[in-house]
């Protein structure tokens, strides 16, 4: 089986990019999608979801792919009350499964999900990206988190993993994590996914952890999922082929020293999800988002995909954020979700994947 394509979407009236815009594109079947409404540790009702699939499915795409049901913070602190956060994740499950789902994305970082300090970062050739500056994520999360929630509030948006019912509470949420170290965390990631493992069997469904972004503690916040040695010890922690991974080539080379080519080549057999990003660094720390073509970043764009391509992936792949084009702002997209960049990586990624099934033929 070939690996399947496919496009993040944030859902009607979410997102100005439609389902026909996104059938435009060749070659995607899959539409990456979520209830977005939904906060952490809340139940995915049935009808929701068929709201969703009306959306999506008179457009020939099929709802393999979530990403992501977020995890309630009680589970990640290990709190008694995680249980039943959990008992509702494992309904959510159950609810997703008629639907033909087949992977859940979600991530297991403190407090943040992915953290930039400049979401519109101009480029000079006139495009924009995000862009993190190392020097701006120093002690204090309030200047960070003021920037990243104005901006939800000046555009009427809400990011996933920034919601700004939770980040109303920064103080309380940062009190709660105080004695979650990174044994704690790891420990809180195991009780999780044994209590998942049972239900994702019955259900033919795998949960896909993403990489941490950026790859390191952030404000004295433990992470995880930052390199090869984490990856190995997740996997060996929950050796089950229903515990897969997200891997996010551009959280991951954040950090330059995590050689994402190799990284699939041991595991491609436990990566269910592949997010494609290409990541500039700079010598001070900083780093930004670029195009998808190779040699515009320094993430190995192509020697990644032949690594897929070698190792027989068949799971599903994704453009992870692209540059905003052509008039792309805040009116018009979701920082790093733009129409055109994403559709020209999906373009680059099929050129270089066309090639190689090509020359495996011969
Ligand atoms: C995504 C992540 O946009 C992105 O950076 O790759 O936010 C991802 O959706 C979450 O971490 C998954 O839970
Ligand atoms: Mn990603």
């Amino acid at each position: 089986m070939p690996m399947k394509m496919g496009f993040r979407w944030y859902g009607e009236g979410n997102d100005k990019i439609t389902p026909a815009d996104i059938r435009q594109i060749p070659g995607v079947s899959t539409i990456v999608w979520a209830l977005h409404h939904k906060l952490p540790g809340e139940v995915w009702q049935p009808e929701e979801i068929a709201a969703v699939r009306d959306q999506i499915v008179p457009y020939g795409f099929d709802m393999e792919v979530v990403e992501s049901v977020n995890v309630h913070d009680d589970i990640k602190i290990g709190l008694p009350s995680r249980d039943i956060y959990i008992d509702n994740y494992i309904q959510t499950i159950r609810n997703l499964a008629p639907f033909g789902v087949k992977v859940i994305c979600y991530n297991f970082m403190p407090v943040f999900d992915w953290t930039r300090t400049d979401l519109f970062h101009r480029l000079p050739d006139g495009s924009s990206a995000m862009y993190y500056q190392a020097d701006m994520i120093k002690d204090d999360p309030k200047a960070m988190a003021d920037y990243l929630l104005n901006y939800e509030e000046e555009h009427h948006l809400s990011f996933p993993g920034w919601e700004p019912e939770r980040m109303a509470h920064l103080d309380e949420l940062f009190e709660a994590y105080k004695d979650v170290t990174k044994e704690k965390l790891w420990a809180n990631l195991q009780y999780f996914l044994e209590r998942l493992m049972p239900v994702c069997h019955e259900c033919d469904i795998r949960m896909a952890i993403h990489m941490d972004d950026p790859p390191w503690d952030i404000f004295g916040l433990p992470r995880l999922l930052v390199d090869e040695e984490s990856i190995s010890r997740f996997l060996a922690m929950v050796d089950d082929p229903y515990n897969c991974l997200t891997l996010c080539s551009g959280s991951l080379n954040a950090n330059p020293d995590n050689h994402v080519a190799d990284i699939v080549r041991r595991y491609c057999s436990r990566i269910a999800f592949a997010h494609i990003r290409n990541v500039k660094h700079y010598p001070n720390g900083d780093f930004c988002e670029v195009s998808h073509r190779d040699c515009d970043g320094d993430t190995g764009i192509l020697d990644i995909l032949r690594a897929y391509h070698d190792g027989g992936f068949d799971g599903y792949i994704r453009p992870d954020h692209g540059r905003q084009l052509w008039n792309e702002g805040p009116e018009s997209c979701r920082p790093g979700y733009g129409l055109y960049d994403r559709a020209m990586g999906i373009m680059y990624m099929l050129g270089a994947w066309d090639m190689m099934d090509k020359e495996k033929k011969q």
